[in-house]
């Protein structure tokens, strides 16, 4: 036995980590933790130590005990047994990257915030996204809200918007968050389910909360299953306030809106791509953004004061309600752009801590409920998992303006005081900061008074109006799915009490969507319906803004066509499918039979990005088949061939076929081309094919 082992290096020579390496010795902004010059290959403990010997520990005789005097197996030990820090309690799953905000249309008479104030004013952004019931390690397209948090690093300090997709909530006091979150949650004793809320537990507490009714709307419609990050709306959800440099405020919310439109996937295509590929939502950002195709959102506002609020059906406060963007516009201020991925996953998308609480002068909070709950929570959750107070000194959390004040010491304190005055007042020379009255954040001077209770204000007991407007602002389609994952969510729960005290809440939202899910479950009758609590709103006007299918794309920009192709194909016909795709700021990926690619009919290779069974067609947005006589003999008896073509019909999608592509379908049940399938001869076939594509579905087909 060898007491050497010879070293092993991995050679890092891959197109995609040379690009990563290049890029984290230049920017490094977020994980400045490895101080080592970038051609200082020498191995040292974290002390700076060289290491002999990185693959045996040391002994007595090569088959003796270890020795407890080593300290670089000792170090190297201890370090990875504490590389954990606790997951989030809720919204563990996450994906963060960085960018820009930049102010379109300032509004000085509005607010006094610094980077609202001009044109061009532009500042550094954070941003993670998140599903919130799963753990860290599941899969990105569990049914579920996602969370949408920006953290902007402005000149008056870091603004936290910490939103979610969905522009309201489930419940309306903070009170209920943990009842809510151990309801959505595994259950205690089994651990399961994980990531879903198809299970007892969830509708149980669903059933007995009402004012959840609104999201709920929400959760199981397409909002809850995004195609990506990148096509979701983001809401600021509270209703806050602006301040302007007069002291006069207004009440606001936030609204980002992608440019690249907004894409959702049916459920039988989430429950496949979770298997297929569990990270698609990271996946797809990172790709994104590596390639330049850099997401955006632009920063929107509704804006209304005292007389609206007075006037408006509901309560302002109230979480579980929304503003119509049809009573109060959007007005788009500001433009957020995300053009860089992280050097380090924990450095910056796990340490990242984002807190209600964190706002600028020229924003306040308002008396909501859960808004004042939530400041209480976000900081105190941080000390938990970050494991002091200092956590403002990582440097994703560090503000990047000046910053100046005198707590000091605690654990991993990084920006330590210089000099003698360590408190306030003193009267050294060099004796520190202080308080600004006129620049510092100064809260708005609402005046307050009431009873000391435990109570909510009246309106909070409307739970179905704005249930009922959402829902009946839905196209057909979209209204089947929202039916259908109430059918399969409590087709789930395993006590029929719970079924039906769930569906006795529907009647009060629409009779429609009651006698259907009542139907989808096997009940003979609808529930007899809960009596509500206040006078549902009749009348309210349908909104275009909340449906999805209203607000889509009208382009294939971002989009991914999946070329499934077989050998023999016309080359140059697969060449002019890509170059529409090009066109149209699309991506192409090559599905074959073996990942070393095919050979055309000229006998050019071209090499494939996904064999058939890791390439189902529930990963594109669009698919093209061109296969050869051959070559579709050969894949009629390939299961997964035959499921990436039956799926992509029945998933409503675009499809274009070449060549003897047809049979395929033929073999896995398709026998009914409709105006969605298109027969790809030339040139100008593949640019009506992707000029088709940008509706993204044909949903005549599943009428
Ligand atoms: Fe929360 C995380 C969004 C209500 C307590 N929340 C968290 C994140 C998002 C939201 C996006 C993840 C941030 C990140 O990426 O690190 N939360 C919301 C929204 C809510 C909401 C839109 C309702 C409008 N949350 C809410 C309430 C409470 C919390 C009522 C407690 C009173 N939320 C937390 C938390 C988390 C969190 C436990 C877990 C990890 C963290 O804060 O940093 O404090």
């Amino acid at each position: 036995m060898s007491e050497e082992t010879p070293h092993f290096r991995p050679s890092i020579k891959t197109q995609k980590s040379n690009e990563t390496i290049e890029r984290s010795q230049t920017e490094g902004q977020g994980g400045e933790t490895h101080q080592h010059a970038p051609d200082d290959h020498r191995l040292t403990t974290a002390q700076g130590i060289p290491v002999s010997d990185n693959q045996n520990s040391l002994k007595a005789g090569p088959r003796g005990p270890t020795l407890l005097e080593d300290f670089h197996f000792r170090e190297k030990m201890f370090h990875f047994d504490h590389e954990r820090i606790p997951e989030r309690v809720v919204h563990a799953r996450g994906y963060g990257a960085r960018g820009y905000f930049e102010t379109t249309d300032p509004i000085p008479e509005l607010t006094s915030a610094h980077l609202l104030q001009e044109k061009g004013r532009k500042v550094p952004a954070f941003v993670r996204f998140s599903t919130v019931a799963g753990n860290k390690g599941s899969m990105d397209l569990a049914r579920d809200a996602r969370g949408f948090a920006v953290k902007l690093y402005t000149e008056e300090g870091n603004w936290d918007i910490v939103g979610n997709n969905i522009p309201v909530f489930f419940i309306q006091d903070a009170m209920k968050f943990p009842d809510l979150v151990h309801s959505v949650k595994e259950a205690p004793d089994r651990a399961f389910p994980q990531a879903q809320s198809a299970h007892d537990n969830f509708w149980d507490f669903i059933s007995l909360m009402p004012e959840a009714m609104h999201m709920i709307m929400w959760t199981m419609s397409d909002r809850g299953i995004p195609r990506s990050f990148r096509f979701m709306e983001g809401f600021g959800v509270h209703t806050f306030r602006f301040v302007n440099a007069e002291g006069d405020s207004t009440f606001v919310k936030f609204h980002w809106k992608p440019k690249q439109g907004l894409q959702s996937v049916l459920w039988d295509e989430a429950v496949k791509i979770n298997g297929a590929d569990p990270d698609f939502h990271r996946r797809d950002l990172w790709d994104a953004i590596q390639r330049g195709d850099y997401p955006e959102w632009e920063l929107g506002v509704q804006v209304f004061d005292d007389a609206f609020a007075d006037q408006f059906d509901f309560d302002v406060l109230d979480a579980t309600k929304l503003i119509p963007e049809e009573d109060v516009p959007v007005r788009i201020i500001g433009r957020l752009v995300l053009d860089s991925v992280v050097d380090n996953f924990f450095a910056e998308t796990e340490q990242v801590a984002f807190c209600t609480q964190n706002i600028v002068p020229g924003i306040d909070f308002t008396n909501d409920p859960l808004l004042q709950g939530r400041n209480f929570s976000y900081l105190d959750t941080q000390i938990k998992r970050l494991g002091g107070p200092n956590f403002t000194h990582i440097p994703v959390n560090a503000p990047r303006c000046p910053f100046a004040h005198f707590q000091q010491d605690g654990h991993m304190a990084m920006h330590n005081p210089a000099g003698r005055a360590n408190y306030e007042p003193n009267s050294w020379k060099d004796g520190g900061p202080r308080a600004d009255a006129e620049a510092g954040f100064r809260s708005y001077p609402e005046e307050i008074s009431g009873e000391k209770r435990k109570a909510r204000g009246e309106l909070f007991a409307d739970h179905y109006s704005q249930a009922r407007q959402f829902y009946q602002s839905q196209t057909k389609v979209e209204q089947t799915h929202l039916a259908d994952a109430l059918i399969f969510e409590l087709s789930k729960v395993e006590t029929l009490e719970i079924r039906e005290r769930v569906v006795a809440h529907l009647p009060n939202i629409d009779g429609d969507l009651a006698q259907t899910v009542a139907d989808g479950l096997g009940f003979e009758d609808v529930p007899e319906a809960h009596a509500p609590r206040r006078e549902v709103v009749g009348g309210l006007t349908k909104s275009d803004a909340l449906s999805i299918l209203k607000n889509g794309p009208d382009s294939f920009q971002g989009r991914k066509l999946g070329i499934l192709v077989t050998d023999g194909i016309d080359g140059e016909l697969l060449q002019s499918l890509k170059d529409a795709v090009q066109e149209a700021g699309g991506v192409v990926e090559i599905v074959a039979p073996a990942i070393g690619g095919i050979k055309t009919s000229d006998g050019k290779r071209v090499p494939a990005d996904q064999k058939i069974d890791g390439g189902p067609s529930v990963l594109y947005d669009a698919v093209a088949v061109m296969a050869s006589k051959d070559g579709v003999a050969k894949l009629k008896s390939v299961h997964p061939a035959k499921g990436f073509a039956a799926d992509a019909f029945a998933h409503a999608k675009f499809i274009a076929l070449a060549g003897d592509a047809a049979e395929l379908f033929r073999a896995a049940g398709v026998t009914d081309f409709d105006d969605g399938v298109f027969e790809l001869a030339d040139r100008k076939g593949a640019a009506e094919f992707i000029e088709a594509c940008k509706a993204l579905r044909y949903w005549d087909r599943v009428k």
